[in-house]
């Protein structure tokens, strides 16, 4: 039974094709992008649920760029993205974080006027224990002439993007996307007995004033002594509402954002000595999900600067990122940027 505004009947295919009817100079190239970020997203869902059955868990014995060991959906997932996504003539660059450089198009395929760049599997380290992971992607339009993307295309400012979204592999798979503009963030669940991702939360809007703060608290020793305030505050009463706020941390991006953008509450990355500019990146963690933040009514700081105005020096660039409900980030950031 369909619920209000197609809840549950209507699909991922059909909202962004209704979506591109408000833009009359579209030439479906945007929703044809959208798509294939969708059918990778089901692929990689697929082999996700049953990596334990498949050998699929583990090492390959390589690290990436990060410096962190490469699992072997952490590869599945980037080949796949490069595949569905990078071969269908709608990006003219990528960029991944498993990959130090840019990735190129191949010679054999067509061009395309946007760049994306994307976390394949964002806490992937956390497979083998069966923690929700998740697919992150950010897409801006082409600035560079010619055809072939630049790295010029990919150090773009949040605050520019196109669209931004994420997948996530927990007890359901959920793709969350927006394409800003007051367009609003949506949620799609996959019905894998169907194969198609149908809507499940349609516009999608932070609670203004959260109950919920998220931090690695194993980080307390070699944090500054703002940041040590902030997080004493929020367990305390020394914060905005008054009494102490409920602590969750999956230690997954993807999760503890969703389940924030859901609740509301107050997600915090902050630097700290072993990671002096913070340990998410910019391009792929920080900038797609303070769009999405934003878009949903919530704020995204660097405890100094709105997350979306930073503009990137270089491709793997980390920043701090202070996330949530604007009540708690505005607190936050009071104190941090004192
Ligand atoms: P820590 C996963 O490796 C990740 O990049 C994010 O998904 C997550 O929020 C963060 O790192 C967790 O880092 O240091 O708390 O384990």
């Amino acid at each position: 039974m369909a619920g209000p505004s197609g809840v549950g009947t209507r699909t991922f295919s059909q909202h962004i094709a209704d979506r591109q009817k408000g833009f009359p100079e579209a030439r479906g190239e945007f929703t044809a992008l959208l798509q294939e970020i969708m059918v990778a997203a089901k692929v990689i869902s697929r082999e996700v649920r049953k990596a334990g059955l498949i050998d699929a868990l583990g090492l390959t014995g390589r690290m990436n760029i990060q410096g962190e060991a490469v699992q072997i959906l952490d590869e599945f997932a980037n080949e796949t993205i490069i595949r569905n996504v990078g071969h269908t003539g709608h990006l003219c660059v990528l960029s991944s974080e498993e990959n130090a450089e840019p990735i190129p198009i191949p010679d054999q395929y067509p061009r395309g006027g946007y760049v994306m760049t994307f976390d394949p599997l964002d806490g992937s380290s956390n497979i083998d224990g069966n923690v929700s992971i998740g697919t992150i992607f950010s897409i801006h339009r082409k600035r560079s002439s010619g055809t072939d993307g630049t790295l010029e295309d990919l150090l773009q400012a949040g605050r520019d993007q196109v669209a931004a979204g994420y997948i996530i592999y927990g007890s359901s798979t959920i793709l969350v996307y927006s394409t800003g503009r007051g367009q609003g963030v949506h949620g799609f669940t996959l019905d894998p007995t169907v194969g198609e991702f149908l809507l499940s939360h349609p516009d999608i809007r932070i609670p203004t004033d959260g109950r919920i703060y998220s931090v690695n608290e194993g980080n307390t020793g070699r944090w500054d002594e703002k940041t040590r305030k902030v997080v004493a505050g929020l367990k305390g009463s020394d914060n905005p509402r008054g009494e102490p706020y409920s602590t969750r941390y999956i230690g997954s991006l993807v999760a503890d954002f969703h389940r924030n953008l859901l609740y509301g509450g107050i997600f915090l990355y902050p630097p700290d000595a072993k990671h002096p500019t913070g340990k998410l990146r910019l391009l792929s963690e920080a900038a797609p999900m303070s769009f999405l933040a934003e878009e949903a009514g919530g704020k995204a700081t660097t405890g100094r600067e709105r997350v979306l105005d930073v503009v990137p020096k270089e491709l793997h660039e980390r920043v701090p990122l202070i996330v949530g409900s604007p009540r708690e980030v505005e607190w936050a950031e009071r104190i941090l940027a004192s």
